[in-house]
């Protein structure tokens, strides 16, 4: 049995897709993180960066129970524990894995900035907004142009990279509808599959997200996603 610790956040769901698509034994225990969750010394024993999420493998390397973060290395852990969604190639599994990072150093923590300043930061700041939807426009047009040339973003195979990156784009798809057609396509054949409508829903929104429609968004959750609570001496 696999513990996956998260909620409804694109992190989460990427690895609530790749664990569906691979077909393991998993269950979900719903970390909270803007009841502060991610920061009780249960939740730092197992991640000491305080994200989520974070897989538990009953079952892993050597028969031991294994906890692993950061969604990069989950991905690729699940990958080869079940040896699917890498190509098998050498060329074609190195470039899964450009893709893999491109998501992870790029469109993770931009989208996410661009987010942050234009949603849930309180004060407005023309200047971050600006630069952070200029860089997802940017990384949207870097996407469309692989999706332009490949069917997914690896080269002809579906695969983790796809799974990654999916789940960030579910208000451009929606907000940039028509702008980028080759992302529309893969989106739209991303959401067909099964296993990514199933895995998106995980966990369901809340009011508080720009998902659930932002009510609720107090400054207590402020504190405790980018104020003084990450910030306590461990
Ligand atoms: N680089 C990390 C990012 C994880 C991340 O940013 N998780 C967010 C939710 S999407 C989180 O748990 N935030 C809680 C916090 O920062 O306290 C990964 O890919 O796993």
């Amino acid at each position: 049995m696999i513990t996956l610790y998260g909620g409804p956040t694109p992190n989460a769901r990427k690895i609530a897709i790749a664990l569906l698509e691979m077909g393991l034994d998993w269950q979900l225990d719903y970390i909270d993180i803007l009841a502060g969750d991610q920061l009780t010394p249960e939740f730092l024993a197992l991640n000491p960066n305080n994200k989520t999420p974070v897989i538990v493998d009953d079952e892993g390397p050597g028969g031991e129970r294994f906890a692993l973060w950061e969604t990069g290395a989950i991905l690729l852990y699940l990958a080869e524990k079940t040896g699917r969604f890498v190509p098998v190639d050498p060329v074609k599994r190195a470039i899964c894995w450009q893709w893999l990072m491109f998501q992870v150093s790029g469109v993770g923590p931009m989208f996410g900035q661009e987010a942050h300043f234009t949603h849930y930061a309180k004060d407005r700041h023309d200047y971050a907004i600006a630069r952070y939807s200029r860089e997802v426009d940017r990384l949207m047009m870097v996407l469309d142009k692989r999706l332009g040339e490949a069917e997914w973003l690896a080269g002809e195979d579906y695969t983790i990279a796809d799974m990654a990156t999916l789940p960030y784009l579910r208000r451009q798809l929606i907000e940039k509808a028509g702008r980028f057609p080759n992302v529309d396509r893969w989106g739209a054949a991303m959401l067909e599959r099964p296993a990514v409508a199933e895995g998106m829903t995980v966990d369901v929104a809340r009011a508080e997200t720009i998902e659930g429609g932002l009510t609720g968004f107090t400054d207590e959750h402020r504190a405790i996603l980018w104020g003084d609570r990450q910030h306590v001496k461990r």
